[in-house]
């Protein structure tokens, strides 16, 4: 399997992270990115054989991002600086009423306009790396419209931004943008097969009014975790889309006999769909000692919901998402492509 990565995730680097009520160093870093690579290298995908992206244009980006959410990406460290501001570009104040608010002039206040969460900062190089990555994501797309699987492993991760906001870490949709670029070149129905333990918002908001692009979502339930207000089983989809998003929200503590139960029904829903290209967004933060989750999943459950995956025999995009704080985030990702491929 291709694995796509880029170097330049290190221009992406939060200085630390609001979490809790304290400044803590950031669970989202470019150390995550080592320890993932020392995982796969254990588990023989060697860093030598991992491919840089090819260049995509923009276009890609925009099918799913609004032009005006992409240049606040591009430009808000800049006008973060001529405000006089200091440190990463860190939202704060947001509009209770999206719809019927305006982007302020204020960097500080336009911040949070296109933005849901202080966790999501924006440094001077923020854009560089986000643009590398979605590279990786649509190369990975290239090799599964050729009928091929390919894995981008870039951070940061993507399913919580949507068309116009960053969320969770999240500041470019990387699995919405490998999706539409795989309908843009002749796929009819896409999946996306969302297995990070936090519910994917943003990913199920960009295609939520479409029956082209199905959407299953397995996570920790919004009760009790991020992102909170989003991700309950009653959110189906809206208008087209009806029936195309599926959610299984599940308790803290859930372990795999629970969690392959619903991974068995999201594949029976994707089955139905008959998509004929899939789109996996693979965060391994459903670990049992992930620092900021609370699911049980254990080492060698990755290996066998990959080798799951596989039976529904479709060339497959996987992108990875979250996963934190500990080795064998590195171990748990590579035992997934190691199923799949098994
Ligand atoms: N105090 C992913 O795994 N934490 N994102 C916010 C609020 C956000 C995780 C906590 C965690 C987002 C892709
Ligand atoms: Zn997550």
């Amino acid at each position: 399997m291709k694995v796509f990565h880029t170097d330049a995730h290190v221009l992406h680097a939060p200085k630390a992270e609001l979490h809790r009520g304290q400044m803590v160093s950031p669970h989202e870093s470019p150390r995550r990115m080592e320890q993932l690579i020392a995982g796969m290298e254990r588990a023989g995908f060697s860093r030598d054989s991992f491919l840089g992206p090819s260049a995509h244009d923009l276009s890609a980006i925009t099918a799913v991002h609004t032009p005006d959410y992409i240049e606040f990406l591009q430009t808000a460290w800049r006008r973060w600086q001529d405000a006089g501001y200091s440190g990463d570009v860190l939202p704060m104040s947001y509009p209770m009423n999206p719809r019927r608010a305006k982007p302020p002039i204020d960097i500080d206040g336009a911040a949070g306009f296109f933005c849901s969460s202080s966790d999501t900062v924006i440094t001077e190089t923020s854009w560089t790396a986000l643009s590398a990555i979605a590279d990786c994501a649509l190369s990975a797309a290239d090799e599964a419209a050729k009928g091929g699987s390919a894995f981008a492993l870039v951070r940061p991760p993507g399913h919580h931004a949507g068309a116009a906001y960053m969320s969770g870490y999240c500041l470019l949709n990387t699995p919405a943008i490998a999706a539409q670029a795989l309908r843009d070149v002749g796929a009819e129905r896409v999946a996306i097969l969302d297995v990070d333990f936090h519910h994917g918002n943003g990913t199920q908001d960009i295609f939520y009014g479409r029956d082209d692009v199905f959407f299953a979502s397995i996570h920790g339930h919004p009760d009790h975790h991020f992102p909170y207000f989003w991700g309950h089983k009653d959110e189906t989809g809206d208008g087209a889309g009806e029936g195309f998003t599926v959610n299984y929200p599940l308790a803290p503590g859930t372990a795999y006999d629970l969690w392959s139960e619903a991974l068995e029904s999201a594949m029976d829903r994707i089955r139905q769909f008959g998509a004929d290209a899939l789109v996996v967004s693979l965060g391994v933060d459903t670990f049992e000692r992930d620092p900021i989750s609370s699911f049980k999943l254990t080492t060698p459950d990755y290996a066998r919901y990959g080798e799951r995956i596989a039976t529904l025999g479709l060339p497959t995009t996987f992108i990875m998402e979250g996963g934190y704080g500990v080795p064998e985030i590195g171990d748990n990702t590579a035992n997934v492509l190691t199923g799949f491929l098994a």
